[in-house]
């Protein structure tokens, strides 16, 4: 089986950009998708999945990717109640199996997704994009939260991740965070994913990490999948072809020193789902996301995707973040998922791999 082209979708009013709107961007076989309004550590419901998929195939695509089931603090945290949460997770897991879902993403990060100081800095062309200063994420989580909860009142959406209810009580978490050290994590990551394993097998769907965004502790809190020897680690802790990664190329190149072309060249057949991102580096350690074109930024695109071709990767992929361009003003798009620079980046994905395909042919 090839690749397949992956575009992740929002929902039915909860995205501007429509079905038949992607329908028109070339090659994407799979919507990337979610039940963006259960909470962490809630069971998806059959009917409720049924819903989403039912209009996700009516309008031409497969279901095949979930982006995210978010895992509850209780598990991360290790607290006696995870066990409640676990088998939540599983009887989800259970509950997509029927839909045809190949694959969950999800992230093990303590209290935030990913992390960004603006989500509209002007990259000199016109365009916007999300962009890191390292000075601003320092000491203070609460002026950061703040400034990402405030996108989400004045122009009323939410972030997956970033979910108000959790964001409101952010002492409370931060209090029950603080003896959790890394080896804690990890091991109440392996408690979980041990857990998951036989269920993940017998539903045939893989479990795919999503690298930490950005890969580096924040506010004192220890992050995980942050670099290859973190990745070896994890991908051998629980050995099982079912634990799988969502290999993000641009979170993990927010650390310049992060090869992820050689990542990928390792560890091909655990990378599930591929997140394909561009980061442009600072010297000050300020990053900004850049075009899905190679030279626009520092990740090696080109040398990414041709690992990936090479190595024969017949599981997922999607542009990651893009610009917001042209109309993709603050309040019209959703930070990072505009239509317009996802759907370049899948021209030039598919542009490389085209060639890479026909070359293979002519050899
Ligand atoms: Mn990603």
């Amino acid at each position: 089986m090839p690749m397949q082209m992956g575009f992740r979708w929002y929902g039915e009013g909860n995205d501007n950009i429509s079905l038949a709107d992607i329908r028109q961007i070339p090659g994407v076989s799979t919507i990337v998708w979610a039940l963006h309004d259960k909470l962490p550590g809630q069971v998806w419901e059959k009917e409720e999945i049924e819903k989403t998929v039912s209009v996700i195939r009516a309008a031409g695509f497969n279901a095949d990717v979930v982006e995210s089931v978010n895992v509850h603090d209780d598990i991360k945290i290790g607290l006696p109640t995870r066990d409640q949460y676990i088998e939540n997770y599983k009887q989800t897991i259970r509950n997509l199996a029927p839909f045809g879902v190949k694959v969950i993403c999800y992230n093990f990060m303590p209290i935030f997704d990913w992390t960004r100081s603006d989500l509209f800095h002007p990259v000199g062309d016109g365009s916007t994009a999300l962009f890191y200063q390292k000075d601003m994420i320092q000491d203070d989580p609460k002026a950061m939260a703040e400034y990402v909860m405030g996108f989400t009142e004045k122009y009323h959406m939410s972030f997956p991740g970033w979910e108000p209810e959790r964001m409101a009580k952010l002492d409370e978490l931060f209090e029950a965070y603080k003896d959790v050290t890394k080896e804690k994590l990890w091991e109440n990551l392996r408690y979980f994913l041990e857990s998951l394993m036989p269920v993940c097998r017998e539903c045939d769907i893989r479990m795919a990490i999503h690298m930490d965004d950005p890969p580096w502790d924040i506010f004192g809190l220890p992050r995980l999948l942050v670099d290859e020897a973190s990745i070896d680690r994890f991908l051998h802790m629980v050995d099982d072809p079912y634990n799988c990664l969502t290999l993000c190329s641009g979170s993990l190149n927010a650390n310049p020193e992060n090869n992820v072309a050689e990542i990928v060249k390792k560890h091909v057949d655990r990378i599930a789902f591929a997140h394909i991102r561009n980061v442009r580096h600072f010297p000050n350690g300020d990053f900004s996301e850049a075009s899905h074109r190679d030279c626009d930024g520092e990740t090696g695109i080109l040398a990414i995707l041709r690992a990936y071709h090479d190595g024969g990767f017949t599981g997922y992929i999607r542009p990651d973040h893009g610009r917001h361009l042209w109309d993709e003003k603050p309040g019209r798009v959703r930070p990072g998922y505009g239509l317009y620079d996802r759907a370049l980046g899948i021209m030039y994905m598919l542009g490389a791999w085209d060639l890479m395909e026909k070359e293979k042919e002519e050899k």
